[in-house]
């Protein structure tokens, strides 16, 4: 199949690509390199040193025989250029990873939150756009995440996207309906990934573009089969306060000795996934998408869940480290439990890597080779929800 890969460049879709490429699908990726430019507003850089985009290429060129094509366009502002790239490359699917992913950087400032929403909403809504005008039949893969239904305890495995409501009329007859899941955005870049669901729906319903939603958890690893062919096509691995993710940021944290910042009580459950299934899951969204049609197909890409202190106990135990309970930066419930059904890539035939597979130690070697790199001054959490929260942490620190 023809894939245009939106955002190729990045965490997930460098790899994504890598293994799309490599399972004999011809691979346009499309990027604008502006999280290659956040790292150095952040004055960051990745703990895995990331080659530029084109030596990445012609790595892969040379480990596996395969092209992957490269197109840098802004998606969220250059329409035009966008639609004649569909037009020109004709895809079977378009898989979008092209937005702004962190909330930490979502909520750091009025400028942040109003970057993240012109970049997300207006991405998403161009890719849709062109997808309309260039005319062509294109399976739209989108990343979104498991954070739109928010983090209410209620004893339900959280199902694929969709709620099955029933409401009186006004004589009293029952009607039912399949409504999407109710939204309740934990941060700016949450709501971005919330709003986006409804373009889907619209699109879907007015011009019958075929959408398929993955609602995926927390991403952890870096490596993937793919990846490790050869030094240069290393993934980005992110370990600061604003791009580092809870398990990768443990793992880094462990690995240099300090203390793993567990936020508030640690009671917070989150769904997670590990990077080689990230890949694998996008393949089979890809390849299934002749099943899609009608509403937009959501899939949970969510292989387990765990409570965050949890976690924090599992690396210090496997790997030594002390346990540190800092103020919540984040308004967000202390605790709260969260279970949700992922039968469809189940069905499609993933098979689930989890965190007792000794990844973890892989990992962990990975952030010790590269510890050199590592600045322990960019790990603390320096955005915040709101004044309260900014107080609380400031008090804690002083
Ligand atoms: P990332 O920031 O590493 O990658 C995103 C890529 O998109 C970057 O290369 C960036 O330069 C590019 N990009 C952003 N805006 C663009 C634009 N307007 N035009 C062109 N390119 C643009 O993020 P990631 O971790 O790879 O996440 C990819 C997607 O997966 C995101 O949509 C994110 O919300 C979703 N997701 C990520 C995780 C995770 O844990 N990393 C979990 C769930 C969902
Ligand atoms: N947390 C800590 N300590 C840390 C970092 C985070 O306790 O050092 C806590 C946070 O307070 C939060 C939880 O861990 O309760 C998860 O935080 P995170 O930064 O790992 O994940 P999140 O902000 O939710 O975002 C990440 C990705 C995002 C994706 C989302 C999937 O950056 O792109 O959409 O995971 S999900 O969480 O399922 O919505």
């Amino acid at each position: 199949m023809r894939v245009v890969v939106l955002g190729g460049d990045g965490f997930c879709g460098w790899p994504s690509a890598l293994h799309l490429s490599a399972s004999g699908h011809d691979v346009t990726i499309v990027d604008n390199f502006v999280r290659r430019r956040a790292d150095d507003e952040l004055g960051v850089q990745s703990l895995t040193p990331i080659r530029p985009l084109a030596e990445r290429i012609e790595a892969w060129q040379a480990a596996s025989g395969r092209e992957i094509a490269v197109v840098e366009l802004d998606v969220a502002h250059d329409y035009d250029a966008m639609t004649e790239l569909l037009i020109t490359v004709r895809p079977d699917a378009v898989v979008h990873f092209a937005e702004q992913r962190s909330a930490p950087y979502s909520m750091k400032s009025p400028p942040h939150k109003r970057y993240t929403i012109d970049n997300n909403l207006n991405a998403t809504h161009n890719l849709l756009a062109a997808v309309v005008q260039a005319g062509i039949d294109i399976h739209v893969v989108h990343l979104g995440t498991m954070g739109v239904y928010g983090y209410e305890t209620v004893p339900v495995d959280l199902p694929e996207g969709y709620l099955t409501v029933s409401y009186p009329d006004r004589h009293g007859e029952m009607h039912s309906r399949e409504i999407l899941y109710p939204t309740q955005p934990g941060s700016v870049y949450h709501l971005s990934k919330s709003l986006d669901q409804l373009l889907f729906q619209f699109y879907a319903h007015n011009d019958g573009v075929r959408v398929t939603d993955l609602h995926q958890g927390i991403v952890w690893g870096t490596q993937t089969d793919e990846t490790e062919r050869d030094p240069r096509l290393i993934n980005r691995f992110d370990y600061d306060g604003d791009y580092g993710t809870v398990l990768n940021r443990f793992i880094v944290e462990a690995a240099i000795g300090y203390p793993l910042t567990v936020h508030g009580t640690g009671g917070q459950t989150r769904a997670f996934i590990n990077i080689r299934d990230t890949v694998r899951c996008i393949r089979l969204a890809v390849e299934s998408g002749f099943q899609v049609g009608g509403q937009v197909r959501v899939m949970n890409q969510m292989t387990e869940t765990h409570r965050v202190a949890d976690l924090a106990q599992l690396v210090a135990r496997t790997i030594g480290a002390e346990v540190d309970r800092v103020a919540n930066p984040r308004q967000e419930a202390d605790e709260n439990q969260l279970a949700a059904r992922n039968d469809r890539l189940l069905g499609l035939g993933l098979a689930p890597i989890t965190l007792d597979s000794g990844l973890l130690a892989t990992e962990v070697g990975i952030a010790r080779a590269y510890s050199g790199r590592i600045d322990a001054s960019r790990i603390p959490c320096r955005s915040f929800w709101n004044e309260s929260r900014r107080s609380a942490v400031e008090e804690q620190s002083a």
